[in-house]
């Protein structure tokens, strides 16, 4: 018999008569049957988010706060491999990634805001008004009430905890839902606070799709305070058009066609591995991955050539084999996007470095939604392919000749998550990277983070920062209080 996923409301594990297969995408095994929330269960977890803000959450200190935050982290690590493991089984993801990444950060996010609300502190102003009289204006900081958080399926724990983390950090309640493809990290931990005790209301989890389903019910419930999302830019605006007429608060995470600038006094070996790591982490399924790269021309031909010879070296296999470097595209859906896109350079004139097709395995695999990692040149500034978010294992290479107009190339883009750039001038690095249209650069890096450090895009890439102060300042109502002194 299969697992079933139910769903988490008011501290009960909550059944449901619709339910849907949440299937392994390295070889379309069924991993567990899973309870989509309704509108009336959405509703009641709605309801009980917003009674516990009553109860005792909404009158513990913050240091009690916390330690209910280190208690969820070590609830995680002390079921490290069951998240491991639900982790790679949903997604497909090289076990190692998710030993190293995923699940770190997952206890991570939780450790970090718990932190940071011990040691922060709020605004103080002494004030003196043209007719000599004096005041101190000091501000509180409070919760904003019920958060209702959707994350997507390429990061599932990382960027679930992303949102609930500082969400409870600051005192609000939540209503969490994870993307429909990779449920089994959250419904996790919904148990780990389920075992810790956590007073019921506080965090619940709801499971389900977006439009007309769990997503969108959650949305459309009048009585959240505020959305946090993180996904594609399209869903973005749709959810923003459901709760314009509510004025909720809204932070977004949406997508990414990001730039990999290599300059020719770029360290040549430092820059290959880290455009491959940007490309092919996680098979291509990061926001932040590298879609478009551009070459200095001098060293295009040797860039490109080493670029292949790193590329076609990805071990793609066995998910639980710790030489496995990419795994699957998250779904049949997905691959078949991924597989539209390849097509499409093709047609618009792309020339195939390596890659542009699946594999074929032989077994059971072949189910799976595998597509090889894939370098193209050639295509033109406004190829659909240059443009459009492919989130797969692709990216394009483009020689420049000089700063300008490689500036000029990276920032004409619908999108603004993130640029890298790779030189050894330091004073070009901070150059170009301030004249990046864009909310993130990394110079000689990638994706390397600091939780204190502010995390969101510009233009289509998103909505606010989350991370550190900024994830304070998202997840609290600030009120100002003036007091005269004599
Ligand atoms: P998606 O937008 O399809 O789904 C994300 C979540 O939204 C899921 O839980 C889904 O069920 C829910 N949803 C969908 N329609 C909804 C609706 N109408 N109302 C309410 N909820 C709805 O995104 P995805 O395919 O899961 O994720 C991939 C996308 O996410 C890519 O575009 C990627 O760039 C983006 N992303 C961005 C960041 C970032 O930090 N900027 C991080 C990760 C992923
Ligand atoms: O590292 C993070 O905090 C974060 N939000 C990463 C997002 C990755 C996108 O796929």
């Amino acid at each position: 018999m299969s697992k079933l996923i139910r769903s988490y409301i008011n501290g009960q594990f909550v059944d449901s008569d619709k339910r849907f297969a949440n299937t392994c995408p390295v070889d379309g095994t069924l991993v567990a049957d899973v309870c989509e929330a309704s509108r009336a269960d959405v509703d009641n977890a709605v309801a009980a988010a917003r009674a516990a803000l009553s109860g005792p959450w909404g009158k513990i200190s913050i240091a009690e706060r916390a330690e209910w935050l280190y208690r969820l982290a070590a609830g995680i690590e002390k079921r490290f491999e069951d998240f491991v493991e639900a982790e790679v089984r949903d997604t497909g993801r090289p076990v190692k990634q998710a030993r190293t990444l995923d699940v770190p950060r997952g206890i991570a996010n939780f450790r970090f805001f718990a932190d940071l609300i011990k040691t922060a502190n709020t605004e103080c102003f002494e004030t003196t008004t043209a007719d000599g009289a004096r005041a101190i204006n000091y501000t509180l900081r409070k919760p904003l009430g019920v958060v209702a958080a959707i994350s997507p399926w390429n990061l599932p724990i990382l960027l679930f905890s992303w949102k609930v983390a500082p969400a409870l950090a600051m005192g609000n309640t939540v209503v969490a839902k994870p993307s429909e493809e990779t449920p089994s990290s959250a419904a996790l931990l919904a148990e780990v606070a389920h075992e810790i005790g956590l007073p019921a209301g506080v965090f619940n989890v709801v499971h389900g799709f977006g439009g007309n389903s769990t997503g969108e019910f959650m949305t459309r419930n009048p009585d959240i305070d505020a959305v946090t999302f993180t996904g594609e830019s399209g869903t973005g605006s749709t959810i923003m058009k459901a709760v314009a007429d509510g004025m909720k608060e809204v932070s977004f995470e949406l997508g990414g066609k990001n730039a990999a600038i290599v300059f020719a006094d770029a360290d040549f070996e430092a820059a290959v591995s880290g455009v491959v790591r940007s490309s092919f982490t996680n098979s291509g399924q990061v926001c932040l991955c590298s879609e478009r790269v551009y070459v200095h021309r001098s060293i295009f031909d040797r860039f490109v050539a080493a670029m292949k010879e790193k590329t076609e070296a990805l071990v793609l296999g066995d998910p639980m084999d710790p030489a496995t470097d990419i795994g699957p595209q998250i779904s049949l859906e997905h691959q078949g996007k991924v597989l539209s896109y390849l097509q499409l350079a093709r047609e618009e004139g792309a020339t195939v470095i390596t890659g542009g097709e699946k594999p074929h395995f032989g077994d059971a695999r072949d189910n799976g939604s595998w597509v090889r990692p894939t370098i193209w040149t050639g295509l033109p500034a406004n190829a659909r392919c240059l443009r459009e978010e492919v989130f797969g294992p692709v990216c394009h290479i483009t020689p420049f000749d000089d700063e300008e107009e490689v500036v000029a190339l990276a920032n004409d883009c619908d999108y603004g998550l993130a640029a890298s750039i790779w030189t050894q001038d330091v004073t070009r690095a901070h150059r170009v990277a301030g004249r990046m249209h864009t909310g993130i650069v990394w110079i000689n890096t990638w994706f390397m983070r600091d939780l204190r450090t502010p995390f969101g895009g510009v233009r289509m890439s998103g909505i606010g920062r989350e991370g550190g102060r900024h994830s304070m300042d998202f997840y609290s109502e600030i009120t100002n209080i003036c007091v005269k002194v004599a």
